[in-house]
């Protein structure tokens, strides 16, 4: 671990109590550019975005629970899986980790003060905010919320007379948000990092978080671009993808996805990043094969910046294309598959401490397998031409966007709560909610693979009878996840207003973060700090208990 240098005893005001502006209050918060304010400002309205997309996931499967209509028309159960699949992927999953957890953690797990660009930092959550106040305003005008789906296919967007501007336009500004995140944390990581800080003792979070932004500043303007495109086709009328004015389709799928599978790049990469943080520290031994996932980062995000026409297999390409894109999609999953090996070896004869983070590791290690694998079937092109549009494909985008991100951000929560907050959580209720979380959730996803294969298509309003067994499991699956997430985020509430007050380093971790004041005042460090060895470095605790001592 670092030299730091400490002052005994000296408990000065942290982050929580002081900013770097004098406004007390809300205004104390919504003008502080301190990163780590900046990130609890992006905890706080993420969370809130999530209840409400959980909300229409929830009225989903209820409409769903058995054929014919429940509850809502056909007409509003597509406004809803529109608007649950816009809020979960563009202001969820994509801000989840890098925008909350690397706007506070990256400077402080590198020795500095701040991001390089504050300023930028703080303008980037006003876009996001107003992109996501943008995204449910749709819904309140005249012709409702955008009914597209969330890839907005045309033609169907430019005709739509549901308000898909409003929707349109929140992707774009979310963009924007995104890609002042990236430029931020490439030029913090390259300037910023403390003496002694090299490459190859940056923690395994930094380096994901570096992979990201490259694809978040090289992507996005991709998707930005293409959104941009459909206003103008929407608003002046000019062909660019509706063939009846000229266009080409298939040509916005190509521009959606260049954008949208690396997407889901900026989505796990940091989740395995915090994978990468957690194991070692809850099975006290140094992580296996260091530089093997630092680079398998870098390799992931650039595969998989090739593959993007796995999801048009049915849109009418070559076969030659169809036999390249499927063949580098198998491709891709190699540096994912090093990542899932090195870090059951590092699990493997280690001290394993159970405790909430590494549960909900554990849970994203089974759950993303089995995202990663269904994904190796829809890579197959006979495979795919059977499940493409089928509720396959939605459990698979499940079990690994919510199994695995999704559950990264809940194992993140749980890690670095009391550093965040200076107090713990009730640690058995934080269990129990594990428990319950997992076992809903499985429930939930598993049964759509089973009645995709047998031929359910996604984005259906009514469906067959045979049916109705899986979608009945289904749904309850979502009431009691939902249940669990409700014990959940309970008890880290309570927990951060009547929690036990913590130690700085509660876990016993070996990365810059554990070695400030808790919760950190607002330059992080009382002095720069001086890194002298690698992150993780667990030998002495190896070296001991091979003696037994
Ligand atoms: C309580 C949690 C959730 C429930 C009950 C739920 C349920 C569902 C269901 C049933 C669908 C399929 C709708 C259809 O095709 O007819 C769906 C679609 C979708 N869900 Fe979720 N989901 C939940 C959480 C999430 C999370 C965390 C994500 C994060 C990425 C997510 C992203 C999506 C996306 C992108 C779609 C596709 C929407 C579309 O077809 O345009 N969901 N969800
Ligand atoms: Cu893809």
């Amino acid at each position: 671990m670092a030299h730091v240098a400490m002052p005994v005893d000296k408990i000065e005001p942290s982050y929580l109590e002081v900013t770097t502006n004098t406004h007390k209050g809300l205004l104390g918060w919504i003008l502080s550019v301190d990163h780590k304010r900046i990130g609890l400002l992006y905890l706080y309205t993420m969370l809130a975005f999530f209840f409400v997309a959980v909300g229409f996931g929830f009225m989903i499967r209820l409409e769903l629970i058995s054929p014919g209509k429940t509850f809502i028309d056909a007409q509003t159960y597509n406004q809803f899986f529109t608007l649950h699949g816009i809020i979960m992927i563009f202001l969820f999953i994509i801000p989840g980790l890098p925008a909350v957890f690397g706007n506070f953690f990256l400077p402080i797990m590198i020795g500095a003060k701040d991001v390089i660009f504050p300023r930028v930092n703080l303008l980037s959550w006003y876009l996001f905010i107003t992109g996501g106040l943008v995204a449910v305003a749709g819904w309140l005008l005249p012709g409702g919320s955008a009914d597209t789906g969330w890839m907005f296919y045309v033609p169907y967007s430019v005709r739509t007379t549901t308000n898909v501007l409003p929707a349109l336009t929140a992707a774009f500004l979310l963009g924007f948000s995104s890609i002042l995140t990236g430029i931020n944390f490439i030029t913090t990581i390259h300037r910023m990092r403390a003496p002694g800080m090299s490459w190859f003792r940056l923690p395994l979070f930094i380096w994901s978080l570096y992979a990201t932004a490259w694809v978040q500043v090289l992507a996005t303007p991709i998707i930005g671009i293409t959104l941009a495109l459909v206003i103008i086709e929407r608003t002046l009328g000019v062909g660019i993808f509706d063939p009846v004015l000229g266009g080409d389709p298939v040509l916005y799928q190509h521009l959606f996805w260049i954008y949208s599978h690396p997407a889901v790049y900026i989505m796990i990469l940091p989740a395995m990043g915090i994978v990468s943080e957690i194991i070692p520290v809850f099975a006290r031994r140094t992580i296996f094969g260091y530089k093997f996932i630092a680079f398998s980062s870098i390799a992931i995000a650039f595969f998989g910046s090739l593959v993007w026409a796995h999801h048009m297999f049915t849109a009418g390409m070559s076969d030659t294309a169809m036999f390249v894109f499927s063949f580098i999609t198998f491709i891709v999953s190699i540096p994912s598959a090093i990542k899932v090996f090195n870090w059951v070896s590092t699990l493997y004869k280690g001290s394993i401490q159970a405790d909430p983070p590494l549960l909900y590791v554990l849970s994203f290690i089974f759950q993303f397998s089995i995202g990663g694998f269904t994904g190796l079937m829809l890579g197959a092109l006979s495979v795919n031409i059977h499940l493409q549009d089928t509720s396959f494909v939605v459990a698979h985008f499940h079990y690994v966007m919510f199994g695995g991100t999704g559950f990264g951000i809940f194992a993140a929560m749980h890690y670095w709560f009391p550093k965040m907050f200076g107090r713990m959580y009730n640690m058995k209720v934080a269990t129990w909610a594990w428990a319950i979380v997992t076992f809903g959730y499985n429930l939930l996803y598993f049964p759509m693979f089973i009645m995709g294969y047998l031929g359910m298509p996604r984005r259906y309003y009514d469906y067959l009878p045979e049916f109705q067994p899986y979608h009945f499991a289904s749904t309850i699956g979502s009431w009691i996840l939902i249940l669990g997430l409700i014990i959940m985020f309970t008890n880290l509430f309570v927990g951060m207003r009547r929690g036990a007050k913590t130690p700085k380093n509660p876990w016993g971790g070996e990365t810059l973060e554990w070695t400030t004041q808790t919760p950190p005042i607002v330059e992080n460090f009382h002095e720069v700090p001086t890194v002298t060895t690698g992150p993780y470095d667990y030998s002495e605790y190896e070296v001991a208990k091979k003696e037994g001592t």
